[in-house]
């Protein structure tokens, strides 16, 4: 098959799984075509039967706000006439489901769409009212719909109503990258004695991460039990994260380490994951930690309880409640027996569940269902 995939190629999730998931279809002879604004982060190698298509914005002075949605869509549309594109894969609905099907109308040609809803193109712009409709007709006119999780899908049925039928196929990352390793060493090159238990927060510091909880329970755990937390990435909340934690007097307990590219060396020196946003359509971080081993405690939203079972490969925990987050969190680091057995059954659980082979054949079957092969 030859698929066009369009994604934000920045750090986010959605671009990480977009670009996982055309490494893995070029893998299985498949030929790729990225037609994204920037390569995307995760492709860091030439790779055969993958080609970059860069999109460029004209930056004309005319132009109070650069015209990107255009530009990609004549850009696919190019890309669709110059290598007889068959489908196009367009992660996160604005633009990029609308921005197919104009890219379609503009080569004239019958190329197959599917849309793939990542998580706040539904959750938080999808209560634009301006936005709204756009959503709705990038949903309807695609020819297949994908939701990382159950729960996207039915905000998806909630906020958008669209009349068009949602799959969900969750969401996977490459295991290799994330293999199951306890590097001592590095912990203590990162200046982590050995009885210390690390807690891992990788994030983009949005409002909808609820970072303040994330310090708060660790202020929680810090008191009882030896503990360093590893703060990875990011954005506008990381400094309302330091106000606080200065405030709490626990800046020598807490590594501030930037946005990082190998994020699964730090999962290898940490014993615990947060994740207790308000919002969360799937949590890809979570994945990678728990692969690696790292146990997670997260909020009951959005997908992740779906990621992970509640009480058996880790724990969930409603919304805010950072006493059930940080029992919960002492309970697991002063226990290990217990937090053997719950590793134990989450690696088997993720390996299962969210294997790159199985999620990619499902893709994969979906693709050849729209081309009726
Ligand atoms: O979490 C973010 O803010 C980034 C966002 C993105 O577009 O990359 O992540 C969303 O998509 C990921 C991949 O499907 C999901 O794992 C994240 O849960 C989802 N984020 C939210 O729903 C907040």
């Amino acid at each position: 098959m030859k698929i066009g995939i369009t994604c934000y190629p920045s750090m986010g999730g959605s671009g990480i799984v977009a670009t996982e998931l055309g490494l893995e279809m070029a893998k299985r002879g498949h030929e790729v075509h990225f037609i994204t604004s920037n390569m995307p982060f995760r492709m860091r190698e030439p790779v055969p039967n993958v080609t970059f298509h860069q999109v460029d914005v004209n930056q004309y002075s005319v132009f109070q706000y650069p015209p990107y949605d255009i530009t990609l869509s004549a850009k696919i549309a190019d890309v669709i006439n110059e290598y007889d594109l068959e489908i196009l894969h367009m992660h996160y609905a604005v633009p990029h489901a609308i921005c197919g099907i104009l890219a379609k109308q503009i080569s004239g040609k019958d190329v197959k769409i599917m849309t793939t809803l990542h998580g706040t193109d539904i959750t938080v712009l999808g209560y634009d009212t301006s936005l709204q409709s756009a959503i709705r007709f990038g949903i309807e006119k695609s020819d297949v719909v994908t939701s990382v999780s159950n729960s996207l899908k039915e905000e998806t049925y909630e906020i958008i109503q669209p009349n068009k039928e949602i799959e969900t196929i969750y969401n996977f990352v490459q295991e290799d990258s994330f293999p199951q390793v306890y590097n001592t060493q590095l912990r203590r090159d990162y200046g982590i004695e050995d009885d210390e238990k690390v807690i891992v927060f990788v994030s983009n510091f949005r409002k909808v991460k609820r970072v303040q909880d994330v310090v708060e329970s660790f202020y929680k755990v810090n008191k009882q039990v030896k503990s360093k937390l590893l703060l990875i990435g990011d954005g506008p909340e990381l400094q309302v994260a330091r106000d606080r934690i200065k405030e709490l007097g626990i800046e020598n307990h807490v590594l501030y380490l930037g946005k990082q590219d190998k994020v699964n060396i730090f999962y290898q020196m940490s014993d615990l994951t947060f994740l207790l946003s308000e919002k969360e359509s799937f949590g890809l971080v979570l994945l990678e930690a728990m692969l690696t081993g790292v146990v997670p405690i997260g909020s009951n939203a959005g997908g992740i309880k779906e990621v992970i079972k509640d009480g058996v490969t880790g724990y969930t925990v409603e919304v805010g409640d950072t006493d059930m987050a940080s029992e919960r969190a002492i309970a697991l680091l002063t226990n290990p027996k217990l937090y053997k057995e719950m590793q134990t059954a989450m690696i088997k659980d993720v390996k299962q569940r969210f294997s790159s082979q199985v999620v990619a054949d499902q893709y994969e079957a979906s693709y050849q269902q729209m081309l009726g092969e």
